[in-house]
C-alpha cells in the first residue's frame, strides 16, 4: 500500500528543504530506512544536533522504519531564539492574512489527506479510515482557524466616567510550546498550531518519540504552504526528543503557554513545572470514560457506539469508551449483543481495510494491557470476551492484542485507571443517581455518554447533577468528538480546552483599555485628588 503513494505528492517529502535527507517522501516510495533524519527544524532548514537518536518501530510489522536525531541544547536554544524573531514579525501580520496562510494549509491538507493517513495508519498503527479521519480533523481545524482569523472578537463595556470608552482586546502570546502524544500524532499538533497561527502565535512542537515521522512530514507539509507565502523562519518549528525537552520547554520562561497532551502523570509535572514560573499550561490528560446504557436505550444504536469507542484506535484515544454502566433490566440482552460483535471484530494489518482493529504501539503496552488484565482478575473481574496476544504470520511485531471485555463491580481499583489498551469493564446499574455516581466516580473527566431515548434520563445526565466531564453525549458514543467544540475535561484530565468554541483566547493575551476623550481627568470610584 505505500507503493501506491504517488511520487508527485512531494509535500511528504523535503523538496522545499535544503536537506533532502529528511525525505518522508523517499521513507514513503521506497520503505528505505533513513539514518540521518533530523528532528529540528526551524521551517526552512533542519538543524544539526547531536542530540541522541530516536528510532521509529512500525507497530504495524516491527520494522525500523526510520532514525531522527533529537534536539540538543544547542539546536533547541537556535529554535527558541528564531521563534522570538519570527514572533516580533508575525504578530504584525493582520489576523485575516494570518488565516489566509492556515486556509493554504488547508489546502495542502486536503491534497495529502491519503499520503499523510497513511503514514499515520503505518506508524502509530491506527485503522486506515482512522488515519484518514485524523487529517480530517486537521483540515476541518484549518477551516475553523481562516473563519476565526476574522472573529478574534473583544467585548466593549459602559465607563462609569463620562467621556470615557472602556473596550477589551486580545494580543498575540508570544512562543507556544506543544507536546503532543503518540495517539494523534497530527491532529492534535494541528488543533494547536491552526488557532495559535491565526492568533498571531509561533509554535515551537514536540511531537511523541514514538511518532517522528509523522512530526517531520508535517512539517514538510507546512514549510512548502510558508516558504509561497513568504511567512518568516520560526513561525512554526519541530523539536524532538523526549522527557528532558519537554523539561526544557516545560521550564523555559520564552514559552509563555505550554500545551501537552498525554498522561496524567506527565501533565502534572508539565503543570508543577510551568506554573512555579507562573506560565499557562494547557492540558489534555487522560480519561476514564463511561457510557451509561439506559433501560430507554436502542440497544442496536447504543452498540455501534460502544464497540467503536471501546476498540477504536484499538482502545488508545484519551476518550477510549473504558466503561460501560448497564441498566440491570437490559443487562443480559446487551451483554450479548457485545459479545457477538467482538466475536465478529478482525484484527490485523490496519492499512488493510477489512481490519477493524490494529497493533497497540508498542510492546510496552502491550505489557500494561497484560499488567490491567492480571490485575482485573485477580481483584475478581469475569472476562466474557477473553484477552490475549496475537501470535504468528501477520503479528510478527507482537503488538497485536485482543479486545477484550470483563464484568467488574464498581469498587474495583483497577476500573480507577486508565489503560491505554482495548479493554472494556461492564457494571451493572440500578437507578439512574447510580449510575452516574458510578459515571463520575472516577479520578479522570474527560469525556462520558449516555444512551437512552427518554428525554427526562438525558436532561438529568446532562444537568448539573449529572456528568462530571467536559464532554457529555446523548446517544453518541465517548470519542469521535467534532472539532467545533471546546475539547478537554475536568479532574485529572487536566481541565484545558482546546480546538473549537472559545479555546483561541487561552492562546491569547486579554487587554483592557479605557480611553478618556473628556476634558477632564475624573478618577474611578469617584475619588478626589485635587492638586
Ligand atoms: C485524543 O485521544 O487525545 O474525540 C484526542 C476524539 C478525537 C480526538 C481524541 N476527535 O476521539
Amino acid at each position: 500500500m505505500i507503493k501506491e503513494i504517488n511520487p508527485g505528492d512531494t509535500a511528504l517529502s523535503a523538496n522545499a528543504y535544503k536537506d533532502n535527507s529528511t525525505s518522508t517522501y523517499n521513507f514513503l516510495k521506497s520503505l528505505e530506512i533513513r539514518e540521518n533524519n533530523s528532528g529540528v527544524s526551524t521551517g526552512l532548514q533542519w538543524l544539526k544536533s547531536k542530540g541522541e537518536t530516536i528510532a521509529s518501530h512500525s507497530p504495524v510489522d516491527g520494522k525500523l522504519i526510520a532514525v531522527v536525531t533529537s534536539a540538543d541544547r544547542e539546536s533547541y536554544t537556535t529554535v527558541i531564539n528564531k521563534a522570538g524573531e519570527a514572533f516580533k514579525l508575525w504578530k504584525m501580520w493582520p489576523s485575516p492574512k494570518r488565516g489566509e496562510v492556515v486556509r493554504q494549509v488547508g489546502d495542502a491538507l486536503r491534497r495529502y489527506k491519503q499520503p499523510l493517513g497513511k503514514l499515520v495508519s503505518y506508524e502509530m498503527g491506527k485503522s486506515l479510515q482512522e488515519g484518514y479521519g485524523e487529517v480530517q480533523e486537521m483540515i476541518d481545524i484549518c477551516d475553523f482557524a481562516v473563519g476565526l482569523s476574522r472573529q478574534l472578537h473583544g467585548f466593549t463595556m459602559h465607563s462609569e466616567r463620562p467621556g470615557h470608552r472602556m473596550y477589551e482586546q486580545w494580543h498575540p502570546l508570544g512562543i507556544v510550546g506543544i507536546i503532543t502524544a503518540f495517539n494523534f500524532p497530527v491532529a492534535v499538533w494541528s488543533w494547536n498550531t491552526m488557532l495559535a497561527l491565526v492568533c498571531g502565535d509561533v509554535c515551537v512542537w514536540k511531537p511523541s518519540e514514538k511518532t517522528p515521522l509523522c512530526g517531520i512530514a508535517c512539517q514538510n507539509i507546512i514549510a512548502e504552504v510558508f516558504q509561497k507565502n513568504n511567512v518568516p523562519e520560526g513561525v512554526c518549528s519541530l523539536v524532538q526528543g523526549g522527557r528532558e525537552l519537554g523539561e526544557w520547554m516545560a521550564n523555559d520562561t520564552n514559552i509563555p503557554l505550554v500545551s501537552a497532551t498525554g498522561s496524567t502523570k506527565m501533565g502534572k509535572s508539565v503543570a508543577a513545572a510551568v506554573g512555579a514560573r507562573l506560565g499557562r499550561s494547557l492540558l489534555e490528560l487522560g480519561g476514564n470514560n463511561a457510557i451509561i446504557i439506559s433501560k430507554d436505550a436502542d440497544l442496536d444504536m447504543s452498540l455501534i457506539g460502544c464497540v467503536f469507542g471501546a476498540v477504536g484506535t484499538a482502545g488508545q484515544r484519551c476518550t477510549s469508551t473504558r466503561r460501560l454502566i448497564i441498566h440491570e433490566s437490559i443487562y443480559d440482552i446487551f451483554k450479548d449483543k457485545l459479545v457477538k460483535a467482538y466475536h465478529q471484530l478482525r484484527i490485523g494489518d490496519p492499512l488493510d481495510e477489512n481490519n477493524h482493529v490494529g497493533p497497540l504501539i508498542d510492546k510496552e503496552a502491550v505489557s500494561m494491557y497484560l499488567a490491567a488484565i492480571e490485575r482485573c482478575k485477580k481483584e475478581g473481574g469475569n472476562f466474557i470476551v477473553e484477552p490475549g496476544v496475537l501470535k504468528g504470520k501477520g503479528f510478527e511485531s507482537g503488538c497485536y492484542v485482543r479486545p477484550c471485555i470483563a464484568e467488574v463491580t464498581k469498587d474495583m481499583d483497577i476500573v480507577q485507571h486508565e489503560t491505554f489498551a482495548p479493554v472494556l469493564y461492564l457494571i451493572k446499574y440500578h437507578d439512574l443517581e447510580e449510575a452516574i455516581a458510578i459515571q463520575n466516580g472516577v479520578p479522570q473527566g474527560l469525556s462520558s455518554a449516555m444512551m437512552t431515548l427518554n428525554l427526562r434520563e438525558a436532561e438529568q445526565f446532562l444537568s448539573s447533577a449529572g456528568s462530571d466531564c467536559g464532554i457529555a453525549n446523548v446517544n453518541i458514543g465517548t470519542s469521535g468528538a467534532e472539532i467545533g467544540g471546546a475539547f478537554g475535561g475536568e479532574k485529572e484530565t487536566g481541565g484545558g480546552r482546546e480546538s473549537g468554541s472559545d479555546a483561541w483566547r487561552t492562546y491569547m493575551r486579554r487587554q483592557t483599555n479605557t480611553i478618556n476623550y473628556s476634558t477632564n481627568l475624573p478618577l474611578a470610584q469617584g475619588i478626589k485628588f485635587d492638586l
